[in-house]
């Protein structure tokens, strides 16, 4: 695996590129265009700025997340075709320029729900967390405002104002729109970008939907193993592949993560690998990566990406927030960092066993 660092990009980071690369092992870059719409295609002259920013760093540019994904093709509407042609046209630079690995989701108008973004635990670090009985008692529109208020003034991915301004319109949107019909459209989606990632080489890696559950009552379809094995088999072309998010995918404890990981041999591009503790259904914090501070089995699930042969990118996700230092909540350097290190330390066991 090679161990890898989201970073947000000049002006949208508390964390620079000079300090990942201070991180032993650390190999490479996860960012994206933060300036593009979704829809929009790419500008090749960004792109290779971008590239060279990192490069530059003594880094390798590992994969984007994300290359969003416009309403339209997730909803089925006639002009899906031509925001289709634009993520194509995005592919092509991006394989061009040497970029092979495309994170992507297919959530209806949330790319990941919280209702706290700084939950105190007993130690004094505090961490990202969801309740589903605090959810039920909102809005769409007051957890927005809420997770605004608790970004500590940094834009949140998939949160973005101009977006959210719209909340109401997005959700009469997808009004109409069945796991049925969602599931479709992204298999239109996949069967038309194929051929491109073919020609240029590049995988495309949904994430798990977070929490993999039904939120507001929008419908959520890559949520556990049966699911995700259904798209892989739709579109059986191996650079139709997953993001296997340990994090997302533990939000529902009936989600056996090594498992999934075993059945997902080949088909898996990239790794977001934490750690989250459960209370009960529902209801989990974020956790330190060290297993025993949460409920997963973190040996086992990087025995379970040794042994299928994963050697893709791989990045610690999120972290807590600790030695009070001030983030984008859940995307701090401290935490990130010493998770790299324990994923590193049982990565390289494993090897050496
Ligand atoms: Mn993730």
């Amino acid at each position: 695996m090679k161990m890898s660092f989201r970073w947000f990009g000049e002006g949208h980071d508390s964390v620079e590129l000079w300090q990942i690369k201070q991180i032993p092992g650390m190999q490479g870059i996860i960012t994206t265009l933060y300036d593009t719409k979704p829809g929009d295609e790419w500008d090749l002259e960004a792109i290779r700025a971008m590239k060279k920013q990192v490069t530059d760093a003594g880094l390798e540019l590992l994969g984007i997340e994300s290359v969003n994904i416009h309403d339209a093709i997730k909803v089925g509407s006639p002009d899906r075709d031509l925001y289709i042609q634009n993520y194509k046209n995005t592919i092509a630079k991006l394989g061009s320029e040497g970029i092979h690995m495309i994170c992507y989701n297919f959530m209806p108008v949330f790319d990941w729900t919280r209702s706290d973004l700084a939950k105190p635990r007993p130690d004094g670090s505090t961490v990202l967390a969801y309740d589903q009985n605090k959810i039920d008692l909102l809005k769409p529109s007051e957890m927005f405002k809420q997770l605004e208020s608790g970004s500590n003034g940094f834009v949140l991915p998939g949160w973005e104002p101009e977006r959210m301004a719209h909340v109401k319109e997005l959700f009469a949107l997808y009004e109409h729109v069945s796991e049925d019909q969602l599931f479709d459209n992204l298999v239109y989606f996949l069967n038309a970008i194929m051929p491109v990632c073919d020609e240029y080489n590049v995988d495309m890696a949904i994430h798990i939907d977070d929490p993999c559950w039904s939120v507001f009552g929008l419908p959520r379809i890559i949520t556990c193993k049966e699911q995700i094995l259904k798209l892989m088999n739709a579109v059986p072309n191996p650079h139709n592949g997953v993001t296997l998010c340990t994090g997302s995918l533990s939000s529902d404890p009936a989600n056996d993560i090594p498992d999934i990981i075993r059945s997902l041999k080949g088909r898996i591009h990239f790794a977001h690998v934490r750690n989250t503790k459960h209370t009960t259904k529902g209801v989990f914090e974020e956790a330190a990566h060290y297993a025993s501070d949460g409920s997963l089995d973190m040996y086992a699930i990087v025995k379970a990406l040794v042994d299928i042969g994963f050697e893709g990118p791989v990045r610690p996700d999120h972290g807590r927030a600790i030695w009070n230092e001030v983030s984008m909540p859940g995307y701090g350097l401290y935490d990130r960092a010493l998770g790299s290190q324990y994923i590193l330390g049982l990565y390289d066991a494993i090897k050496r066993a």
